[in-house]
């Protein structure tokens, strides 16, 4: 279909648009639109796409999202190395590498450094032709990568169009990374849907970069930090480390220019260095030392490169946060669903400015793998998570008096038998109404992001489970002003404010409520596409297999984990008095036919009646979908004059077309 004039017109500005935004915001910290600005820029771009495929390029704006699974990863050359670093673990390190370079450069003068904090995450190379993403790859061997360019495209930081005049060909290397807080929120919730956590966020980076389907990448909050070139043809380049840095940024590349430090001698970069190693804990991200690089590149030039570090450059690091202490005890903490998790008593110790008494050893494998026993000397770190790992038993501490780590036949809170599943690393408590379970689930049930009760924290839930004024979620709704001064330190202001934050979670959204309830495998984000596509909780608790396998991202765990819930009486009566407390959530009216429900639309051809983003708003209205191309999964196809090979293609595989008059008369069927 040829595309018009003022179409690819368009389409051009918006990409140069969206790439210019992308920039200020990733490359510049500095959005000078707001985020609903930007989505109405990508939404007008991909309506257009959706219209005109031929207008979508790898590295479209579009492109963010990730494109189909990969059946692996390509092996990627480097044309130049790249380097590792040496390492440096003290002052006197760092002085030793001074004194070397004076030497070998035969000079008495000062060297100027420049000094950059040391990223933990994966190292990557981003090849640009003509200003554009052509490759990304990972370090590997320093030689040969791994092509991860599908999964480094979804990356926001990562620009898919360079800016001011970039060279005809350009190597750029650079750390991608997950800051602490994405991190621990990632974790979390793995946590809540079951899946296992990463044990620091460089794990986490380098799970995500090794995704071989790009749209799980797109879905992870990864950064980059650009600190180095390749071969680089067709620019004049800065002479020194520190110009180039900016250089880089002025291409649109993101670059830490904030942190760095040009330092006249190592005098000042062991200042330096000890400056960042205080200011380390405050970071929102983790570094595991400083980079020291002779700042001029015709110095670099000179003292050259051993094997595969170069003579210019160190790594000093920081002592890892580590520190040994004693495993006095074991406790059992019992989550909402009943998983039951070793946690190790340590001896209390500071951690690097943080008093450590408690360490998570996660579960059984990990008991066993490490072969952890009471009172064993262990090694814990804080990586990241805000609860430390024991990273190794000290065996030589050994007196023979340690004693194994029981697994629990009984739950700790309950006293309830406890039941470990074939493929499980955990038991589980199988009481009905262990108090532990209650008390998790109801902080669930009141967190930001479900019902989102202010002010009812783990304090007042606690008085109120002892005070046995709680003794299911249902109860909250029947609190009064009398129940509330029964607890501590309660006056009428308070009283009133939790009664008002109560009553207005009556009406929180479906998706609140559903991800509220906190069943298995059920996160925010499955909760938002199951109330989407049934409306409502009557619709999805008589939902059947078939059905919930038919949705959008629910696979056979999800949906038995559904019907589990839904089959249970006690759940049932739950519903059922949250629906009598008067906890009604807005629901989506889906047509009483519910003919339309999931089918799947592709609009093609000039469509005159509507536009594809309203015909899209339309489907969708319905509890369908609009998709951009047609394959066996598409239902029907709606053409326009015009339309070409997405027509032909419905025609081969024997999809329902229908012209934009009978679309408007299926959907006002499906609303009588
Ligand atoms: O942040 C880092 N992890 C980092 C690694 C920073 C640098 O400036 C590096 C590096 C590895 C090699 N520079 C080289 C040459």
């Amino acid at each position: 279909m040829p595309i018009p004039d003022a179409t690819q017109q368009r389409h051009a500005e918006l990409s140069r648009q969206l790439h210019h935004h992308s920039y200020l915001y990733h490359g510049l910290d500095a959005p000078q639109i707001s985020d609903a600005e930007y989505d109405a820029l990508l939404r007008e771009l991909l309506a257009l796409e959706q219209q005109y495929p031929d207008l979508i390029t790898p590295n479209s704006p579009s492109q963010r999202v990730g494109s189909t699974p990969l059946p692996g990863f390509r092996q990627i050359s480097h044309r130049l190395p790249m380097l590792s670093l040496e390492n440096a673990f003290s002052v006197a390190d760092l002085h030793a590498f001074d004194a070397r370079i004076r030497r070998f450069l035969a000079s008495d003068q000062p060297v100027e450094y420049l000094c950059e904090m040391k990223l933990d995450g994966v190292a990557i190379e981003l090849v640009y032709h003509a200003g554009r993403l052509q490759h990304a790859s990972t370090r590997g061997d320093g030689l040969v990568g791994e092509d991860i360019t599908a999964n480094a495209r979804t990356l926001g930081a990562i620009p898919l169009q360079l800016q001011h005049q970039p060279p005809a060909y350009l190597e750029v290397r650079g750390e991608v990374y997950m800051e602490l807080a994405p991190f621990r929120q990632l974790n979390q919730q793995r946590r809540e849907e079951g899946e296992k956590t990463f044990a620091n966020p460089r794990n986490a980076t380098a799970g995500s970069l090794r995704q071989l389907d790009p749209r799980l990448t797109a879905a992870r909050p990864l950064t980059i930090s650009c600190y180095g070139l390749g071969e680089v043809e067709g620019a004049n380049l800065p002479t020194n480390q520190l110009d180039m840095l900016q250089q880089l940024r002025t291409w649109g590349l993101r670059v830490n220019l904030e942190t760095v430090f040009l330092a006249a001698d190592i005098d000042q970069v062991v200042q330096r260095y000890q400056q960042l190693r205080a200011e380390r804990e405050q970071l929102p991200f983790e570094i595991d030392g400083m980079v020291v690089k002779v700042n001029s590149f015709g110095l670099q030039q000179e003292l050259g490169e051993k094997s595969r570090t170069p003579r210019w450059a160190i790594a000093c690091k920081f002592p890892p946060r580590q520190q040994q202490t004693r495993v006095e005890s074991v406790r059992y903490q019992v989550g909402r669903t009943g998983a039951i998790t070793p946690v190790a008593n340590l001896e209390p110790v500071n951690v690097s400015g943080v008093m450590v008494s408690s360490a998570s050893l996660h579960n059984w494998d990990e008991i066993a793998r490490l072969g952890i026993r009471i009172g064993d000397t262990v090694i814990v770190e804080r990586a990241g998570d805000v609860i430390p790992d024991v990273v190794k038993v000290v065996t030589e501490k050994r007196t023979g008096n340690e004693q194994p780590i029981p697994e629990p036949q009984f739950c700790p809170a309950c006293g309830a038998k406890v039941v470990r599943g074939t493929d499980e690393v955990v038991p589980r408590c199988q009481g009905l109404d262990c108090p532990a379970k209650l008390r998790e689930a109801l902080k669930h049930f009141v967190a930001r992001g479900a019902m989102d009760i202010e002010g009812l924290g783990e304090r007042l839930l606690d008085q109120l489970l002892a005070l046995g004024l709680v003794t299911s979620i249902a109860d909250l709704y029947t609190l009064n002003k009398e129940d509330f001064f029964k607890l501590e330190r309660m006056g009428e202001v308070l009283a009133e404010k939790l009664l008002t934050a109560i009553n207005n979670s009556r009406q929180r959204p479906l998706e609140k409520l559903l991800f509220g309830l906190g069943i298995r495998h059920i996160g925010a984000h499955l909760a938002k596409i199951l109330s989407r596509k049934f409306g409502s909780l009557q619709h999805l608790s008589k939902a059947s297999r078939d059905e919930l396998l038919a949705t959008h991202e629910v696979g056979p765990q999800i949906a038995d984990s559904l019907l589990t819930f839904f089959s249970d009486p006690k759940n049932l009566d739950l519903l059922q008095r949250l629906n009598a407390a008067g906890v009604r959530p807005e629901t989506l009216q889906l047509p009483a036919g519910d003919r339309l429900a999931d089918k799947v639309f592709v609009f093609t051809g000039a469509l005159e009646r509507f536009s594809r983003s309203e015909g899209q708003q339309m489907v969708e209205a319905q509890g369908a979908r609009a998709s951009g191309s047609v394959s066996k999964k598409t239902d029907f196809v709606v053409a326009g004059p015009g339309a070409g090979s997405k027509l032909a293609r419905a025609e081969q595989l024997g999809i329902t077309i229908l012209n934009e008059e009978q679309f408007l008369q299926l959907l006002k069927e499906d609303e009588s």
